[in-house]
């Protein structure tokens, strides 16, 4: 039994809720972070000293935190050979994409653009319009990467896709003038067809707004 910390609004948290998903696992969640609190108890700071979420247990083994090191935990130890490719040189084509969204697109969508749009101070008049343009060639670079997909990793979902694709509904369905990419368009039409996805990642984040 996995037991995860964490609200479900969080796009950490729903990275880790996904996979457990899609691989079919069991797991209690417990909602802490944001509106919940719960970060900055010393019980919780013992499991993780960031007092951020997710936090995850596997059974009684010690807590693990940043998602994308619990996600290649959870595909490494439960995934097939299709989820977690065995051989390095293989997984490594994949992974150095997670580790690209998560490194580079991810931070300038979500402090550049996403909370911008959500209500935080952009930080200048065209600050807001200058990060949109800067992040359409990196959405048109992802793109070409996924071409016919269906997948990253081509036929078959795997703990990239986790990484990768728990960006793209926020990405999708905020108000902004996106770079055109038929390839990651459809690549997100078909996760959205994943009913894990639509649980876990589909959360409405209204809640997150900044309102002053
Ligand atoms: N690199 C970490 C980032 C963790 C993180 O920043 N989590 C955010 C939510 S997405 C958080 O805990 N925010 C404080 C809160 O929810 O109260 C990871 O991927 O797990």
């Amino acid at each position: 039994m996995l037991t995860v910390w964490g609200r479900a609004t969080s796009s950490n948290v729903q990275a880790v809720m996904w996979t457990i998903a899609e691989l079919g696992l069991e797991s209690e969640r417990h909602d802490r972070g944001h509106a919940f609190g719960g970060l900055d108890t010393p019980d919780y700071l013992a499991m993780n000293p960031n007092g951020l979420v997710p936090t995850v247990r596997d059974g009684d083994g010690a807590p693990m935190w940043e998602s994308a090191a619990i996600v290649r935990y959870l595909a490494a130890a439960y995934g097939d050979e299709k989820f977690w490719p065995r051989d390095p040189a293989a997984r490594v084509q994949l992974d150095m994409w997670a580790e690209w969204i998560k490194t580079t697109f991810a931070p300038h969508f979500g402090m550049r653009v996403f909370w911008p749009l959500m209500g935080k101070a952009a930080g200048g008049p065209d600050a807001l319009d200058t990060s949109i343009d800067a992040l359409k060639p990196l959405a048109i670079r992802l793109s070409v990467r996924i071409g016919e997909g269906p997948y990253i990793g081509g036929q078959s979902i795997c703990f990239a896709d986790m990484v990768i694709g728990v960006q793209l509904y926020r990405y999708y369905t905020l108000d902004f003038d996106r770079a055109k990419t038929p390839a990651l368009d459809a690549y997100y039409a078909r996760l959205c067809e994943r009913p894990a996805y639509r649980e876990h990642v589909m959360v409405s984040y209204e809640s997150l707004r900044i309102t002053k």
